[in-house]
Formats: C-alpha cells, sequence, structure tokens
C-alpha cells in the first residue's frame, strides 16, 4: 500500500499512526506539501480532485479522507480497531469520526494559520477548537465514568486515531490543553499503545503534567 504522505501533516499521521498500531507495512511517498504545494499539482489531484493529503493507493483501489482510510486498514488488518460490538459503538464511532472533521478546520486551520501564515480568523479558528475541545473531554469524562478509557469502547477504535493527532497539536495553533484532564489521560493511554509511533513536531509537554485528581474507581 502507496500513501501519498506529508511528514508534518497530521492527517497524514492519522495513517502512518494505523498501519503502525495494526501493523501494515505502507510504502511512504513523501509530497512536497509545502511550498510546494504539490498535493494541488497534475499527478496528485488525478488521485484526489480535492486537493488534499491523505491518498492511499492499494493496487487498483484509491482512497481518499483520513477516516476512510483508518477504516480500511483496521478492516484489512486489524478488525478489533472497528468499534463494532454493538450498535451503539458503531454509532458513537461515526459520530466520533465525524466530529474529527471539526477539530481539523478548527485546530488545524488555527495550526496552519500560525505556522505557515495560511489566511484566516485565527480567534474564530481558536474559538471552534476550543468549543470541540471542551466537547471532547466531556465525551470522554462520560466514557471514564462508564469505566471505559478511549472514546467508543475500553478499547481504541479508529475515532480516537481519528480525533487525536490534531487535539496533540493544538499548542501550534494558540490552543492550549491545559484545562482538559481527561484528554491527557486518553493521549497518555493512546500513547502507551504497543507499536503506538510519534509524529514529529507533536506537543508532549501536556501530557507530561502530573496527573490529574481523579474520583476513586475511575480508570
Ligand atoms: N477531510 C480530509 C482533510 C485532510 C486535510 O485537511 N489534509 C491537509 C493536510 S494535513 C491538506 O491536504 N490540506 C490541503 C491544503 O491545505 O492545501 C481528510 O481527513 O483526509
Amino acid at each position: 500500500m502507496r500513501l501519498y504522505d506529508y511528514v508534518l501533516s497530521p492527517s497524514c499521521y492519522k495513517v502512518r499512526l494505523m498501519a503502525a498500531l495494526a501493523g501494515v507495512s505502507l510504502e511512504l511517498r513523501p509530497v512536497d506539501f509545502h511550498p510546494g504545494a504539490e498535493h494541488r499539482g497534475p499527478e496528485l489531484l488525478s488521485l484526489n480532485p480535492a486537493g488534499s493529503l491523505p491518498i492511499l493507493v492499494d493496487g487498483d483501489l484509491v482512497l481518499t479522507e483520513s477516516s476512510a482510510i483508518l477504516v480500511y486498514l483496521a478492516g484489512k488488518a486489524a478488525l478489533q480497531w472497528l468499534g463494532r460490538a454493538s450498535p451503539v459503538d458503531a454509532a458513537r464511532e461515526q459520530q466520533w469520526l465525524s466530529f474529527s472533521s471539526r477539530l481539523t478546520t478548527s485546530l488545524g486551520s488555527a495550526r496552519l494559520h500560525e505556522m505557515l501564515l495560511r489566511p484566516g480568523d485565527i480567534g474564530a479558528l481558536q474559538a471552534a477548537g476550543i468549543a470541540a475541545l471542551r466537547e471532547l473531554e466531556a465525551g470522554l469524562v462520560e466514557q471514564r465514568l462508564q469505566g471505559r478509557a478511549f472514546l467508543v469502547a475500553n478499547a481504541p477504535t479508529v475515532a480516537d486515531i481519528a480525533c487525536f493527532p490534531y487535539v496533540a497539536l493544538a499548542p501550534d495553533g494558540g490552543v492550549s490543553l491545559d484545562p482538559y484532564p481527561a484528554i491527557r489521560l486518553w493521549s497518555r493511554a493512546l500513547r502507551a499503545l504497543p507499536g503506538f509511533i510519534e509524529m514529529p513536531g507533536i506537543h508532549r509537554l501536556h501530557e507530561l503534567k502530573p496527573e490529574p485528581l481523579l474520583e476513586p474507581g475511575v480508570v
């Protein structure tokens, strides 16, 4: 499988991370995203008219959209990463996969604004990012109260991988992760998974802070 990849793209990192966790080996095809904008050139637009990365090619199959690629990798190599134990789990997985695109358009756009000087209303992007983080924090607190350490179940699913990178990189866009202890514990749990790989440039300071106080009996 070939991944059209940009090393500092959180969306590409989702795919690299899922592949590493699922034990799938990828052939990486580096794309000159910045400054070359190769993803908007004729070769890559013929694969993905939306002009975005990642793109996965597996034989004749061309897949775009990171969430779809995560589902494909899990379906091929790691079915336990699909939250399909019940209709509720399947629906929750879809809910968080959809939610992950809000992280991309808020925290991801704030990051591009701050790091690559992309135009945009940084205040509005940060506010949207903070709203999304609060929603994620509330969801994770609710899960912990039910004894679950991840977004769908007590084991990670593609939904966790879809949400993790843009959250972990929020400080690049000027959004602090300090107010979110449940996000901190969730990030740590993901980082502790066998096969976890880092993304260059991802911030770890948030996760190195002291343990938050938790209610007794909560995981
Ligand atoms: N919905 C897409 C969004 C991916 C995305 O935003 N990718 C960024 C790189 S991290 C991109 O290609 N942006 C195009 C651009 O900024 O020109 C997905 O999840 O695959």
